[in-house]
């Protein structure tokens, strides 16, 4: 038993993140439930051991793989979410004893986590939900990790952990994220994140690529990119894009052939949901998701363009000529600034869901490490995050990113240009959910009153006699709005 921590499940995820572990020097013991999995990663362990300071040793029974680890144990998990891992669990548990920890790698529903950390606790065995962001690339050379359970857990992992993450400027992208379920729960609201900046991106695009062709634009659209990639939007999703919009087969390139339905695992909805479950507005991660639902419904958009009407060529020359767009060098910078104005109000959407779920878990949260610790190895790292992380320790209690004096300076330079695009895009029929769901989300927040509430709570009284709350005094109250129109008060007016 001389193994620093086992690992089981190699496919992808797994078998990456033991040859990391094995590299940095740790031994590392591997089982996987088929065997010819556990051969594949010796078998690679051996082609690339010539970088690996440690020992990959691998097994065909559990009870062998955790005879062979050291005590207190630490086993990974890196199964498929869900029945995999109880079903892995509930054999492995058999061979553990009190002090032994099990860490669950997978996109796993925090409270999954959180039930089987209370049914192990019985037997004195320590777990954690562990999100790890990277994929297959992140898995092998340094991924962002987000470790939660108990801090007596962290402890026993901490040292591998810390050599196995990715490592920027200002240390290791990882950190105990917090108690029960809560490195799940940042894991997921990270994907929602994801899958939001990739649909402002992917809109940006297609406003570049409608447009170059009818415009004057001599240069290439991966061009744009790879500028932008220097400036303020520098993220690892811009730095693919620039390289996506590079790759051709023949003359081609091959975005233009894919397949337009973009396909999604789970986290994005759970990300939503639970948004809706705690009352958190997050509707340009919501807009990113639904762009993809309605991404699937690819026979009814062919059969709707052959029926429904946008504009017309002189309308959309009109309309290019109107926003300067002819000139694409203006364009670009309009779009610069509209989507990094847009990635703000995204990134405040996420970390407001992940405060409020710190606050009603109680698992106190620090925003500005999670901030941290997506700057390497995740798939949504940038620059930007650093400008998160600066904002929250400017103010740690910050009730919203939007309220950061830099955003706040930002946004008010960057809203012209969100505004115009999100106009001229929809006169020109391209659409643009997740851009349009950000402006709207500025604007919302930036209203000290909202009419439309107003007339909503007015409504609502009416048919339902939901009451409702005035402006101008305290109390709650009713209106006879079909009969006299008199307010009655219900309670509490002065
Ligand atoms: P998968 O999610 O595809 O799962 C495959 C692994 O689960 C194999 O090792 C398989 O064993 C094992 N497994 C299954 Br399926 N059912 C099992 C069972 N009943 N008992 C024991 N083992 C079982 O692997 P992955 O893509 O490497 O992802 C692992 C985790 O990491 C997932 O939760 C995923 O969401 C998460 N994640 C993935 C990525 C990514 O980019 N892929 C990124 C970040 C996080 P077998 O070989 O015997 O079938």
């Amino acid at each position: 038993n001389t193994a620093d921590i086992g690992l089981i499940g190699l496919a992808v995820m797994g078998q990456n993140l033991a040859l990391n572990i094995a590299e940095k020097g740790f031994r590392v013991s591997v089982y996987n439930r088929t065997s010819t999995k556990t051969d594949d990663t010796i078998n690679r362990f051996q082609l690339e051991q010539k970088n690996c300071l440690g020992k990959l040793q691998g097994f065909y029974s559990l009870e062998s793989f955790v005879r062979s680890l050291k005590r207190p144990r630490k086993v990974i998990i890196m199964v498929k979410a869900g029945s995999p891992v109880d079903a892995t669990i509930s054999t492995l548990e058999n061979y553990l004893e009190p002090g032994d920890l099990i860490v669950d790698g997978g996109n796993e529903w925090y409270e999954n986590t959180q039930r089987r950390a209370e049914a192990l606790s019985s037997k004195g065995i320590l777990y954690m939900g562990m999100g790890v962001s990277g994929g297959e690339d992140g898995a092998r050379h340094g991924p962002s990790l987000m470790p939660g359970g108990p801090v007596e857990a962290w402890n026993l992992v901490n040292d591998i952990l810390n050599k196995i993450a990715a490592q920027v400027d200002d240390g290791p992208c990882v950190t105990y994220i917090g108690p029960g379920g809560s490195g799940n729960y940042v894991k997921m609201v990270h994907n929602g994140i994801e899958y939001a900046d990739m649909q402002l991106i992917g809109e940006v695009y297609d406003i570049l690529r409608t447009l170059s062709q009818s415009s004057h634009f001599d240069g290439q659209l991966y061009e744009i990119f790879e500028r932008w990639n220097g400036g303020d939007l520098q993220s690892f999703l811009i730095e693919i894009t620039s390289q996506i919009l590079q790759f051709k087969e023949k003359d081609n390139l091959v975005v233009d052939r894919i397949l337009d339905q973009s396909g999604s695992k789970g986290t994005g909805m759970w990300t939503i949901q639970e948004a809706a479950k705690r009352g958190i507005p997050i509707s340009t991660i919501s807009a990113a998701l639904d762009a993809r639902y309605l991404s699937s419904l690819k026979d009814l958009r062919v059969s709707l363009s052959r029926q429904l009407h946008g504009i017309g060529t002189t309308e959309r020359n009109t309309i290019i000529s109107f926003y300067g767009w002819n000139d694409f060098e203006f364009l670009i910078s309009e779009l610069e600034k509209a989507l990094f104005a847009a990635k703000i109000c995204c990134y405040a959407q996420g970390m407001a869901l992940i405060q409020k779920a710190s606050l009603d878990e109680q698992w106190q949260l620090d925003c500005g490490e999670i901030a941290r610790i997506w700057k390497g190895g995740c798939i949504i790292r940038a620059r930007f995050l650093d400008r998160i992380k600066e904002a929250y320790k400017r103010q740690p209690n910050l009730l919203s990113l939007l309220e950061d004096e830099h955003f706040v300076r930002d946004l008010n330079n960057c809203q012209t240009a969100l505004r115009r695009v999100v106009s001229g895009a929809s006169l020109l029929g391209i659409p643009v959910p997740a851009l349009a769901s950000a402006l709207s989300y500025y604007d919302s927040c930036r209203k000290e009153i909202l009419s439309s509430s107003q007339l909503i709570q007015a409504q609502r009284d009416f048919f339902g006699a939901h009451t409702y709350k005035r402006l101008d005094k305290e109390g709650v109250f009713h209106s006879r709005w079909s009969e006299d129109g008199s307010s009655i008060p219900i309670s509490n007016s002065s």
